[in-house]
């Protein structure tokens, strides 16, 4: 990191500046790969951080190397790094940020920023922006280095934030000045911190371990939910040891999908509705009682008042956010499961029988009802026959990551493809939201090394589709199928008026998003039934090479916002 001041007067003394003293601070701390957009003032940062051996991935557009950096956060459990440039390009990456810190992912948001005093006095400067103030609301903590020596706390500081306790987002304001700021090399050596420990585990006290499983024994009908939480907590084994020792049926959640492969004999996954309606005791592990569960209570939860909860979370704040929790048990998802199977001991009685039984029958006829239709091979192509394609490939090559984004595309994916291994399905997370797909899948391939097979209504895709370049200008094995439905949820809107403009759902009718791909030297196919993408995809993973299948899908097959058409308000005047 060194070069030699020989401008000081008497002998040459070795200095570091603020851009080496970060890379050293990272290097140290064990992270390897940025995700960047360049420009001032950080470009020669990722120059110099991708010459001393650091993995520097530039993107096109900032909210999708903040989308990789988080979901690269969710997939390793240490911080995702995300560099961008001051105002426009912080702004991008923020949106990336407050996701992250919604969906629990640790990330860090580094981004480059103008002179305090300037911005102080709003007197005008290059991307004058106030950055920290504006991130610190969205994300669980903000820093801002101004010295080259505190370059070493800032990032520690940083580590500790984004993954102790209940991950999130840190944003890490570094002012232009502070880069080119010098100080010896020996004593910015010895300024960096290695951080010890970082998300020191959290053992939970006999007592709220003793209080679960009492509550759980007396159970008629108890039901786990396994949430995004247990699957970023790396505690596989023992959560299956938990599920299987207890015999009780368990809900995933959309990104805890193949925790335990889905089709395991105890997943209530089609029996959806019956489980939580007609559960007494239900146990959540890392999942929270938000809208994506009802909030706990109202239809979709029987009776009121009939249910009794326990919840293991990191977050102590999260017990009755919603609805009242019986049992908290507040620690780190390994450490509390862990506590549980050993309180259990080895005579532990099974559920009754009658409730195994009835979640089992109506898991059979959900499926059986589903089966033929994943068969069908029309032209165009419906949901369940492209689906039914995808699922057959996934189920023969368990380890490909599978990244989804769209309404209809979403929530038939979810519901059609099993998934049999831990962290292989990311998705639109707690906000529903539309852009995370490309960043997701370079972030997915880089991060596990494992094929990625990106399943995209077409209106997602194109909120990162421009990424594909960055697909192909770094090789990466990942195949895109877009759901070609002509639109947002269905192509088949029209202008009431009868106007020249389309209806505000539809898009250009048949686009031929093959050709983007074509264009950067990927492969681009054209497909119009189940079969023509099977061996489209299975040629695209059997290769690597990035590759973009354009599925025809009928227009008029989607419904309104997928299965949350009941979220749109209803206008009190009539549609015409
Ligand atoms: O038990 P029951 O009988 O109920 O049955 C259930 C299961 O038991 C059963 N099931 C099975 N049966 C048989 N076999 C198997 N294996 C099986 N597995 C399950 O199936 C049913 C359903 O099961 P599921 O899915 O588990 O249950 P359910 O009831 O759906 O679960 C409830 C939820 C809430 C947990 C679930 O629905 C869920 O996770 N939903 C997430 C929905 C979501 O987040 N959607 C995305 C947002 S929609 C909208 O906002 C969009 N926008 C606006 C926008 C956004 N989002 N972001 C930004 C930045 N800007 C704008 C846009 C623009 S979507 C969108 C684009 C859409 O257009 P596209 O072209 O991209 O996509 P298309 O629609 O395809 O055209
Ligand atoms: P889902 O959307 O799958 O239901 P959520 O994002 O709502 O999942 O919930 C995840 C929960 O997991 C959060 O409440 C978070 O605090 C918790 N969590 C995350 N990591 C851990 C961990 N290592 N130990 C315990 N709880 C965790
Ligand atoms: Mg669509």
């Amino acid at each position: 990191m060194a070069e030699q001041n020989t401008a000081t007067e008497g002998e040459p003394q070795d200095l570091t500046d603020g851009f080496h003293l970060i890379i050293d601070a990272l290097k140290l701390n064990g992270f390897e790969t940025i995700y960047t957009v360049p420009g001032i003032p950080i470009t020669d940062l990722g120059r110099f951080a991708q010459a001393k051996g650091m993995r520097v991935i530039s993107f096109r557009h900032e909210q999708n190397a903040g989308n990789a950096a988080a979901i690269a956060g969710f997939l390793s459990k240490k911080p995702g790094l995300c560099l961008t440039v001051s105002a426009p390009g912080f702004l991008n990456g923020l949106t990336a940020l407050a996701n992250a810190t919604t969906n629990c992912f640790p990330m860090i948001l580094m981004s480059g920023s103008s002179e305090r005093e300037t911005v102080d006095l709003q007197q005008g400067d290059y991307e004058e922006m106030d950055q920290l103030a504006i991130a610190k609301p969205l994300c669980k903590a903000a820093f801002r280095i101004l010295h080259a020596e505190d370059i070493g706390c800032g990032i520690a500081r940083a580590i500790r934030a984004a993954v102790s306790g209940r991950p999130g987002g840190v944003y890490l304001d570094l002012p232009a000045k502070l880069l080119g700021q010098t100080m010896g090399a020996e004593a910015g050596r010895k300024s960096l911190v290695k951080v010890i420990d970082p998300a020191p585990r959290q053992i939970p006290a006999a007592e709220p371990v003793a209080r679960a499983l009492d509550l759980l024994k007396g159970a008629k009908r108890p039901l786990i939910i396994l949430g995004k939480g247990a699957a970023y907590a790396q505690a596989d084994a023992e959560i299956r040891a938990l599920v299987e020792k207890s015999g009780i049926p368990y809900l995933p959640m959309s990104m805890a999908k193949g925790l335990l492969p889905d089709t395991h004999p105890q997943s209530a996954a089609a029996a959806r509705s019956l489980v939580l309606q007609k559960s007494d005791v239900v146990m959540m592990i890392g999942a929270r009682l938000n809208w994506l569960l009802s909030h706990g209570k109202g239809k979709a939860w029987g009776p009121p008042h009939a249910k009794r909860f326990i919840q293991i979370d990191i977050e102590p704040k999260e017990m009755d956010s919603n609805s009242e929790i019986a049992a908290p048990v507040v620690g780190d998802i390994g450490s509390c499961v862990s506590a549980l199977l050993e309180a259990m001991g080895d005579k532990w009685k099974a559920p009754p029988a009658e409730w195994i039984s009835e979640v089992k029958e109506k898991v059979k006829s959900n499926v059986e009802r589903m089966a033929p239709r994943l068969q069908n091979n029309n032209v165009p192509m419906d949901y369940h026959g492209a689906l039914g394609a995808l699922r057959r490939i996934i189920k023969d090559r368990p380890d490909t990551v599978l990244v989804n984004e769209g309404a209809n595309t979403l929530d038939f994916a979810r519901s059609i493809i099993d998934i049999y291994q831990p962290r292989k399905r990311l998705d639109v997370g707690t906000w529903g939201v539309m852009g995370i797909g490309m960043g997701f899948a370079v972030a997915a391939a880089i991060e596990t090394g494992k094929p990625v097979l990106a399943v995209e209504g077409d209106s997602a895709f194109g909120f990162s589709g421009m990424e594909i370049e960055t697909i192909c200008r770094y090789n990466l094995p990942v195949c895109i199928v877009v759901f070609n439905n002509n639109g947002i949820y269905r192509g088949t809107d029209v202008n009431p008026t009868g106007g020249a403009d389309v209806a505000p759902t539809v898009f250009v009718k048949d686009s031929r998003y093959e050709k983007m791909m074509e264009a950067f030297g990927g492969v681009g196919v054209y497909a119009t039934s189940p079969d023509e993408l099977t061996r489209a995809v299975v040629e695209a993973l059997d290769s690597g090479k990035p590759t973009l299948v354009n599925a025809i899908i009928d227009e008029k097959a989607g419904t309104e916002s997928g299965r949350i058409g009941n979220l749109n308000p209803q206008s009190v005047v009539a549609k015409k």
